[in-house]
């Protein structure tokens, strides 16, 4: 799927903005597609949880109205023209006037609504989308919709983070020729000193031919037909911390004019797991930073260019390298961002609370089997293969995504987890055979009982001794986590990461113990666990949870949300921020895995 921009024969207009806001007041489905009688106007991009003072909204279970006035414009007479969200969380019903023009389920892919002959240029017309923020057995992220005493809806989920919803990313029209370049597929390999470069072009009628241009603006490779391959010489290749994108210049051509045309960027690099090493272009790499989340204050999970540059400031401050799209594929800007710094990705679904081991018994699901035909099965299933399905259309040409997470731990040490994951790791391998796949393994599975990770490529491991088990006792901690690991890599003779593993933390609690949720703990807690992957040779990564204290729904466990952020939630640093820039900068000596 390609992303929305302007090119010599493309046009693009944001609909971001206030849009009028009301939480549903109608029984029954009957679409709201009158205008709108409501006071409130809500912004977007943003979830709308946290930008009013009612209750009733921020608690809301079930539809909600966005609607604003769009005036196609009058220029794009005789051209396609196309509306995009970014994502609407978790599904969306769109109308054109009283139209139905799109549904969409899955609450962090983008999806587009044609609007060609449904509205002509110059015309107005009323866009209404019901927004629906229920997760069920059949969503990805799963969740149980239950009817309280009061006859209230009552949402529970399995995941450690608000369920925010709304409108979180950017809402364009934008224009396409009637006969349009639909997709590009690039995929790239080094020789020596140069590049190869497989690209693929599906597009309506028409020749296809295709220019590789460096970022001196010189054409550096050229090629004709819908599919094909080129070699740039001296290529400069996409490096961690050393960015380097081409642009390819697509052009569909009828006799001589460009019908269409579309500019993919590119970066040329390999990645391979070798052994029990991870490769970027032939090199070993050892990721260092962070799971993060899309969570600030106020705008929820709503895109913020301000936060997005800071962050990745932070990021680079501390010395990452890296960072894992916890728990749902994020902006796509996020990932152009990363492509034009480069900063590695690991690149998540929203599979996430596929386990009802870990919150089953809290949200009163549990105990029962995760993977089954009364739980997770069938019906999720076929969720998560949408939607890996389309975070793969959407991510595929990033060379910032090293690899896939098809999921944040599931079950996977249940019976059933292998009849789950089987045909997703396939399915995946079809769609994308050039990335590795992993998944993020919860601490109930381990080398002894965990039953998928032999189907993946590189494993990713998430542990909290010294927090969850151990509390406060970093010593016996460091023995176990030690046994643990190492157990993985010598069951599956595979990289071995750590995608998760952080201490909750209080700023301006301070102890000269070993007291949790003091400053000094969450940084002794970081160093016994780095103490422990510098003696495991198959080591290849770290990522703290988290780059920043982030909202979840309340608990006995969370104190105004989960506070293992490195960075608070208006990012001031704890003292760990400092304690992993000196590592991972190599103020502390060598950098790790170096
Ligand atoms: C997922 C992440 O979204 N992993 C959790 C993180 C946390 O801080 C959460 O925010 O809680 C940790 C899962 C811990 C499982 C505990 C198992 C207890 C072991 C016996």
């Amino acid at each position: 799927m390609l992303s929305v921009t302007t090119t010599s024969t493309r046009d693009v207009t944001s609909l971001d903005g206030l849009w009028r806001f009301a939480i549903d007041s109608r029984a029954g489905d009957e679409p709201w597609t009158a205008r709108l009688d409501t006071p409130l106007e809500a912004a977007v991009p943003a979830s709308y949880n946290d930008l009013f003072t009612d209750p009733e909204i921020r608690d809301h279970v079930g539809i909600t109205w966005y609607q604003r006035q769009v005036r196609i414009p009058r220029g794009w007479v005789g051209q396609r023209t196309v509306l995009r969200f970014g994502s609407v969380t978790h599904a969306a019903k769109v109308y054109a006037d009283d139209r139905l023009v799109a549904e969409h389920t899955g609450g962090y892919t983008p999806f587009e609504a044609d609007l060609t002959g449904v509205v002509e240029p110059g015309a107005e017309f009323r866009l209404t989308v019901a927004v629906d923020n229920r997760l069920t057995a059949e969503t990805i992220p799963p969740g149980t919709v239950s009817v309280g005493q009061d006859g209230r809806e009552k949402q529970s989920y399995l995941h450690d983070f608000y369920n925010y919803a709304g409108i979180a990313r950017s809402v364009r029209l934008y224009s396409t020729p009637p006969r349009f370049i639909e997709d590009i597929t690039v995929t790239t390999e080094v020789d020596g000193s140069a590049g190869l470069v497989d690209y693929r072009v599906d597009a309506g009628e028409g020749a296809v031919r295709v220019r590789a241009v460096d970022e001196s603006g010189a054409v550096v490779a050229e090629a004709e037909g819908a599919q094909g391959s080129f070699r740039i010489e001296d290529v400069e290749l996409w490096r961690p911390g050393a960015a380097y994108l081409y642009d390819l210049v697509v052009e569909l051509v009828d006799g001589g004019e460009v019908v269409d045309a579309y500019t993919q960027q590119f970066g040329v690099r390999t990645v391979e797991v070798r052994g029990a090493q991870f490769l970027i272009n032939g090199e070993p790499f050892y990721f260092t930073g962070f799971g993060k989340h899309e969570d600030t204050v106020v705008r929820g999970k709503g895109h913020d260019q301000a936060h997005l540059v800071h962050d990745f400031q932070l990021m680079q401050w501390c010395g990452a390298n890296s960072f894992r799209t916890a728990h749902y594929p994020y902006d796509e800007e996020v990932l152009d961002f990363a492509d034009r710094h480069g900063i590695v990705v690991i690149d998540e679904t929203a599979a996430v609370g596929l386990n009802l081991g870990v919150q089953g018994g809290l949200t009163g699901i549990g105990p029962q089997p995760t993977f089954s035909p009364e739980t997770f099965g069938d019906a999720t299933r076929a969720a998560h293969e949408q939607h890996l399905r389309e975070l793969v259309a959407r991510d595929k040409n990033h060379p910032s995504v090293v690899m896939w997470c098809i999921a944040n731990e599931p079950a996977s040490n249940e019976d059933g987890a292998r009849e789950y994951f089987e045909p997703l790791v396939k399915l995946t391998r079809e769609l994308d055979p050039t990335r590795p796949l992993t998944y993020a393994a919860v601490m109930f599975a381990h080398a002894g009982n965990d039953q998928i990770a032999d189907l993946f490529d590189v494993l990713a491991i998430n542990r909290y001794y010294g927090w969850y088990v151990f509390t406060g006792d970093l010593a016996a901690a460091e023995d176990v986590l030690e046994q643990d690991l190492r157990g993985w890599a010598q069951r599956f003779g595979k990289p071995v990461m750590m995608t998760e593993y952080g201490a909750d933390t209080q700023p301006g609690l301070h102890s000269v113990w070993d007291a949790p949720w003091s400053e000094e703990y969450q940084s002794d807690f970081l160093a016994m666990n780095h103490r422990v992957f510098d003696r495991i040779p198959e080591f290849v990564g770290e990522h703290v949870w988290n780059f920043a204290d982030f909202a979840t729904g309340p608990g006995i466990h969370r104190v105004d949300g989960n506070k293992k952020g490195v960075f608070t939630r208006d990012r001031k640093p704890k003292s760990a921020a400092f304690a992993l820039r000196r590592r991972w900068t190599g103020l502390d000596g060598r950098k790790p895995g170096q």
